[in-house]
């Protein structure tokens, strides 16, 4: 750590640069043991900053050679280095600055900046990245025309990238080669991209709308040349879809994607050289989940959306993150509703934002979509900015509707192409093209923590009147005591006994536009609000929150009937889906009161013949039943344990064991009807149908395995001749979690054997031992650490085995011993100055201490004690911990 406590730095603080960019000129000298740097940089002073400012740039662990200015080399008394800055006091208005510096890829562990991963270059520069190539003005609203030349061994290194346009190439006659590219869009130093290795590529084209031919490639090691189809089919998809929906054209001529196999997160949206994880683009039938594939066309779509929200379109500064991240999100979900199963794809969010969202709204790292001060910025790429972010944006869709809100981003793009802009210029032109005052709505902007809406309905039948009483609140957060209200959409209708009942608001002529009268979607802005419904015929159940209209906790005492009612029977799909979760929370609750009373776990009938009558109706989408019928998760339920007052890992595991047994054993035979219904046999596409097919069967095999020992044998014999990755790792857990120790052993080892030259198939294979349950599993993961398919410096591999434990293991993870933590711990602390990035996100299981009730929650907080205590700390880990333990 530099400083002894890395400072924080606020949004109130924001300054335009005093200097501004106009051209950037980049010549890099590759070699086996460093890297030589050329910047010639066109500065000029900035009219809208303070005038007489010195010239301060950003640089980190870089060793200068020399610097000119005008051409002419500064002495020494001329700048000053520090360890982040080099400042050049006195400069002209305008000049051209000459720097020449030597970097160490090859020991950059960080993966941020240029590193090595295995035999290729590449680079990282979001968010503060570029400052260890060059000596700059790393911050976004600092954007220039970039013209790169990369120079390196032509054998080693045959293929030489950067952004924009090839301008030039040359054969030099040391063994060595140049490439020399050209972005003519200006941009910011964190969209800078370089790569040189030996890699081969697919290529494909595309035509855009205007007209305009795209050469498109995926550059890749020559092993993984048959794993590209579904991410070049995946990305012309996403360029047709932006045009379509956006009216969003793509304007280079060519577009690169590169697959890299060290990379802290999924992928970087560099101008036309978006770089990938290689987890995050290599697909095929063999290697790669249904998931898998899903996940690869929405990253894929996610970059590729950035090049107008989020590259032609920037950020001002990096507490706007959201502007492009929500943004993008939110393109990126609709894009996947589009291709795949809207109602499923939006299950799939609502469920990240329950579970682990609002757990980090409700945590010490707690911070709004657009935080106002942070120590290191790596640490805020959160579900908050990201998914939270995406909600807001999705917010302002439903209250402008679909067409207001095109001229919305219509005139967005319009107005600031080419700029770096704010969240609120954002929401100005949103407001600007509907005439919608979102004044109000601003507060989801600048305040965090999840709001609250408690529900209840009053129905009276003589007067045929239903009153929806809503009250709004939202916990305090860290540096936020008070909340203000929101505007909250809350979609919503009223189910009565033959199906959704027609709404009249009072006050509220009918509205003859819309067909559907059975659909509201109401405007809550008060901390106290009731709507009154009239012509009510009967007592309603009310269905709320509908397709998660707005990222809050609903609370509506619903009976168990009330929940079967939704489940069965309601319009809307999320809704059904949240029935029938909240019907197996209160269960699950239920049962663990039992288990702390010394009781016999009995489960309510009513919740097993509710479930396995989803499971026998044939009618329904199974992709939905599986949904439906996924219990939720321990760490869920932790979470809402702990604010009843602390989670006790044990019984919330034996009640959800108790409960997943009893349904496994109630519906016996509609499990094994619905295994063996929902066979593929089609050759494998990982489109919806068949998605759909194999998520239910493979959920049923899970159950079967519970029912009754026996059906191991399914497990087994899907393992062995499992024609898809997807069908076979699932049989793999279910083996793994549920066989004898003889079986998971000779299944393990022979997946191994089968996959061992495969690493992505490798990685999944150390994430499900790190899953495997019993006494042995801590000593299993620490014993995976010496294996040769493992590797500290490889992010994948830290988060299959170090992440899968911690999160995919909790009993064993939250040991009595406190074993668990102290490893998580070793591994932070190793990874703490190496890579500082995956160091901070491995903490996060242990920040939730203050959730856990009695020893468990002391041992996590002495174990963040021990790590805050180390000499040397990065910033990213040093305010995870001080912010944990904070208060
Ligand atoms: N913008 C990048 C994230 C960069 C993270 C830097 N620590 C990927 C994305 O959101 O598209
Ligand atoms: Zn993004």
């Amino acid at each position: 750590m530099r400083d002894a406590r890395p400072s924080a730095i606020y949004l109130k603080d924001y300054r335009p640069p005093a200097f501004l960019i106009q051209r950037t000129r980049l010549a890099f000298d590759l070699y086996e043991d460093h890297a030589l740097v050329a910047a010639t940089l066109h500065i000029r002073r900035n009219p809208a900053a303070e005038p007489g400012e010195a010239l301060v740039l950003h640089g980190q662990e870089l060793e200068l050679l020399s610097i000119a200015l005008d051409g002419r080399e500064l002495a020494g008394q001329e700048y000053s280095l520090t360890d982040d800055t080099l400042q050049v006091a006195s400069v002209p208005d305008q000049f051209t600055l000459t720097t020449r510096t030597r970097i160490r890829p090859q020991d950059n562990t960080s993966l941020e900046g240029l590193y090595k991963s295995r035999t290729m270059f590449c680079t990282q520069c979001e968010a503060e990245g570029f400052r260890k190539i060059t000596y700059y003005l790393d911050r976004p609203d600092v954007m220039a025309e970039f013209e790169v030349s990369v120079e390196a061994d032509r054998a080693r290194y045959p293929v030489l990238l950067s952004n924009g346009n090839l301008v030039g190439s040359e054969v030099l006659d040391n063994g060595r080669h140049r490439a020399d590219w050209h972005d003519p869009f200006p941009k910011p130093a964190y969209l800078f991209a370089l790569v040189a290795g030996d890699l081969r590529s697919v290529e494909d084209s595309f035509t855009t709308c205007g007209g305009r031919e795209v050469n498109l490639r995926i550059f890749v090691e020559e092993k993984d040349l048959d794993k590209c189809d579904h991410a070049m089919l995946s990305l012309k998809k996403s360029m047709r879809w932006d045009e379509e929906v956006y009216g969003r054209e793509y304007d280079l001529d060519i577009f690169n994607i590169v697959a890299v196999d060290d990379f802290n997160m999924g992928a970087m949206e560099n101008k036309s050289l978006n770089i990938f994880n290689s987890s995050c683009v290599l697909c095929s039938p063999a290697t790669t989940t249904d998931k898998g594939f899903q996940t690869v066309e929405a990253i894929v779509a996610h970059e590729y959306f950035h090049n107008w929200s989020g590259n032609r379109v920037t950020c001002r500064d990096w507490f706007q993150l959201s502007l492009k991240e929500g943004f993008t999100v939110f393109r990126d979900a609709e894009f996947s509703a589009d291709m795949g199963s809207r109602t499923v794809k939006r299950v799939e969010d609502a469920t990240v934002m329950r579970t682990a969202q609002f757990a980090e709204d409700a945590g010490p790292m707690a911070h709004p979509i657009r935080p106002d001060s942070f120590i290191e910025i790596s640490n805020f790429y959160t579900l908050t900015v990201y998914e939270k972010g995406a909600e807001v944006v999705r917010m302002i869709h439903t209250l402008l509707a679909a067409e207001a809100f095109r001229k919305g981003s219509d005139l967005y793009f319009e107005r600031h192409d080419g700029q770096a802009v704010t969240c609120e210029d954002f929401v100005v032109a949103m407001e600007d093209a509907s005439g919608v005052d979102l004044g109000q709505f601003r507060r989801w902007y600048s305040q965090a923590g999840t709001p609250v809406l408690s529900v209840n309905g009053e129905y009276d039948a003589d007067a045929e009147r239903y009153r929806l009483h809503v009250r709004q609140s939202c916990p305090p957060t860290p540096g936020q005591a008070d909340k203000q209200p929101l505007l909250i959409p809350l979609a919503m209708g009223l189910l009565g006994d033959a199906g959704n009942l027609p709404l009249q608001l009072a006050g509220q002529a009918p509205d003859p536009e819309t067909g559907d009268n059975t659909h509201l979607v109401l405007r809550v802005t008060e901390a106290e609000q009731t709507f009154v419904f009239e012509d009510v015929r009967e007592p309603p159940v009310p269905s709320l929150l509908r397709g998660f209209s707005a990222p809050v906790r609903l609370e509506y005492a619903y009976s168990r009937g009330e929940l079967c009612a939704l489940m069965s029977r309601d319009d809307d799909g999320f809704v059904r889906w949240d029935a029938a979760q909240q019907l197996a929370l209160s269960v699950l609750e239920e049962v663990e009161g039992q288990i702390l009373g010394g009781d016999a776990p009995v489960v309510d009938p009513l919740f097993l013949d509710a479930c396995t009558v989803l499971l026998e109706d044939a009618s329904l989408d199974p992709a939905m039943v599986a949904e439906m019928l996924r219990l939720p998760g321990e760490g869920y339920m932790a979470e809402l344990a702990a604010r009843r007052g602390g989670a006790r890992v044990e019984s919330i595991h034996l009640a959800r064991e108790a409960v997943l047994k009893a349904l496994a054993e109630h519906a016996e035979n509609a499990w094994l009807d619905t295994y063996r219904r929902n066979v593929v046999s089609e050759p494998y596409a990982p489109e919806a149908t068949q998605v759909a097919a194999r998520s239910l069967r493979n959920l049923s095999l899970e159950y079967l395995a519970l029912a009754r020992p026996e059906h191991i044998a399914l497990a087994r014999a899907q393992f062995a001749s499992a024609g898809n990755m997807t069908d076979q790792l699932a049989a793999l857990r279910v083996i793994s979690q549920r066989g004898s120790d003889a079986q998971r052993d000779e299944a393990l080892d022979s997946f191994y054997r089968q996959w061992q030259s495969e690493t992505l198939v490798v990685n999944q294979w150390l994430q499900v031992q790190a899953a495997v349950p019993g006494e042995q599993a801590l000593a299993r993961v620490r014993g995976l650490l010496e294996h040769a398919a493992f590797d500290l410096r490889n992010p994948n591999k830290v988060r299959a085995l170090v992440g899968g434990f911690a999160n995919g293991n909790p009993l064993q993870f939250h040991r009595a011993d406190g074993g668990g933590y102290g490893f998580l711990g070793e591994i932070i602390e190793a990874l703490n100055i190496r890579n500082p990035q995956i160091a901070s996100r491995l903490l996060t299981p242990l920040t939730r201490w203050r959730n856990y009730a009695g020893e468990q929650g002391v041992k996590m907080r002495a174990e963040l004690e021990r790590l805050a205590a180390l000499p040397d700390l990065s910033p990213d880990v040093f305010e995870v911990l001080s912010k944990s333990l904070e208060g």
